[in-house]
């Protein structure tokens, strides 16, 4: 495996003792660089492998509905992983302390763990560090073109990160190794992790429901990937920005935990499909969430106000004073009462479905912006309620869409007019001639008048 995806986090004392692959962001057995590289260095040192999965409580404000989703795809995890004799154990609690707990318990000769460029992970990875003695790698499992590798800073936008992605694109996109069955894990007992003591530890929010039109898990992903290739590939460049119509991959919610290796997709996708059939597809997959990695790692400031360019601060700042002509609470936004019916059936569609469509995504945000207080406060409505509500919140590409859409980064600036400044402005005239808004708005009526 290509070697510029691995990063030696602390090199420590090397001795005998088990690999331990900490699976994080990449939460599948197959198509993960990092599983692949642990599986290697157990077969080198002739030491047993475990997977180990630190489950944190109230992780960034998660609800039952994306912690239902995650755990039903880890306990999917555990049951295969036993076909390969690899352990795949659930540990609770905070992972500066758990990790080097188990570190210390099992006498481990090495840790590995995927690359997040989220600020929460990174603090967990910098405390545990602190905390043990032996080396500690990350391989990003995430990225087709490790995100370290791609570029060394914040790019601009997404026509700069694309050179640098698609000259390096041969180099990275190529296949992944099978799992093989391991020989050394004789003595390392397979745990069976207590799924009920598992999902009793939680005391996250119950009020938002898990969803049932979206199945989770390696399994289910492999068969969503496999009916987009075939149903709908060669329409999405059209279809993708008509939410009237299912032509997204809906993918997102397996790539944000991880159950679906974005070069899996790619690889799977160029090789059924010649690449212009394929191409704004993959600029989605490869480019924007590249781009968005890219982001959150160099800007800490990614769901901040103070992380917008200059030019985008100071035109927000120019018309902070504007008036609005209607200003709505966190509480009516998240309860769809606003006084225009589109905005609220894409609350609705995201409270029900845990899905909003990519384009409406984009609209809603903007929205946000023009009917709140300030800038700040529509970022935080807007990254609060996608966190809450969607499948795929809490992810680069949530903070990075609520920036675009809210603080113009990545995009440039456009005609000024009042509250928006130079930010691009999106209205229902706009998606009048994109779609048919009464057959959206008749498809996201709110769930009660549903029952
Ligand atoms: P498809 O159109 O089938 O795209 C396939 C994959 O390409 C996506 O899963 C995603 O990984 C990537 N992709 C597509 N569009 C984008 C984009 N604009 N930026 C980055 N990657 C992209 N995406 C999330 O994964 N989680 C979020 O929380 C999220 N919040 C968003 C909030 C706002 C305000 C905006 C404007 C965009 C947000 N996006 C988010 C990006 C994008 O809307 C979703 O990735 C996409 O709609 C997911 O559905 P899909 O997988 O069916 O998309
Ligand atoms: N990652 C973990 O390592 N442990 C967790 O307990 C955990 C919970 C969790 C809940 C909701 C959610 O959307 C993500 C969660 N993640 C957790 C992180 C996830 O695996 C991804 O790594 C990041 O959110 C994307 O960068």
């Amino acid at each position: 495996m290509n070697k510029n995806r691995i990063r030696l986090l602390q090199t420590g004392i090397d001795k005998k003792g088990a690999v331990v692959y900490w699976m994080s962001r990449d939460q599948r057995l197959y198509d993960n660089w990092a599983f692949t590289f642990a599986q290697g260095l157990s077969r080198e040192r002739k030491e047993p492998l475990t997977i180990i999965f630190c489950l944190q409580n109230n992780f960034l404000g998660a609800t039952i509905r994306q912690y239902g989703f995650m755990l039903r795809g880890l306990h999917e995890l555990e049951l295969e992983a036993a076909k390969y004799n690899i352990s795949f154990r659930m540990l609770i609690g905070s992972p500066e302390n758990v990790i080097p707990q188990f570190i210390n318990e099992i006498d481990a000769g090495v840790l590995i763990t995927d690359f997040d460029p989220l600020k929460i992970k990174r603090v967990w990875k910098r405390d545990t560090a602190k905390k043990i003695k032996i080396p500690f790698y990350e391989v990003d499992a995430h990225n087709i073109v490790p995100c370290l590798y791609a570029s060394n800073k914040e790019e601009f936008a997404a026509y700069t990160i694309r050179l640098k992605i698609n000259k390096l694109l041969p180099e990275f996109l190529d296949e992944y190794p099978k799992p093989e069955a391991a020989k050394n894990n004789a003595d390392l007992r397979l745990c069976k992790n207590d799924w009920d003591k598992i999902w009793g530890s939680l005391t996250v929010d119950n009020s938002v429901k898990e969803v049932d039109w979206i199945k989770p898990g390696e399994t289910a992903a492999a068969e969503t990937l496999a009916d987009f290739l075939q149903n709908k590939l060669l329409k999405y460049n059209e279809a993708r920005n008509d939410p009237t119509l299912n032509g997204q991959s809906n993918l997102s919610p397996y790539l944000h935990f991880g159950q679906i290796s974005a070069q899996r997709v790619a690889l799977n996708a160029l090789k059924y499909f010649p690449s212009e059939q394929s191409e704004s597809f993959l600029e989605e997959l490869i480019v924007r969430r590249e781009l968005a990695d890219n982001f959150c790692y160099y800007n800490t400031l990614y769901d901040s106000f103070l992380g917008f360019k200059d030019w985008a601060k100071l035109t927000l700042n120019n018309h902070r004073a504007d008036k609005r002509e209607f200003i709505y609470s966190l509480e009516e936004f998240e309860s769809a009462a606003t006084h225009e019916e589109l905005w609220n059936a894409a609350q609705n569609e995201l409270v029900n479905k845990g899905k909003m469509h990519g384009y409406m995504r984009m609209y809603w945000a903007k929205k946000i912006l023009e009917w709140s207080q300030s800038p700040e406060e529509a970022l935080r409505i807007a990254i609060y309620l996608n966190d809450k509500y969607s499948l795929d919140g809490r992810d680069p590409n949530g903070y990075t869409g609520c920036a675009w859409s809210i603080g113009g980064i990545h995009d440039r600036a456009w005609a000024e007019r009042s509250v928006f400044g130079k930010i691009r402005y999106m209205n229902l005239n706009g998606c009048k001639r994109k779609f048919d808004v009464d057959e959206y708005i008749m498809q996201n009526k709110k769930a009660d008048l549903l029952l």
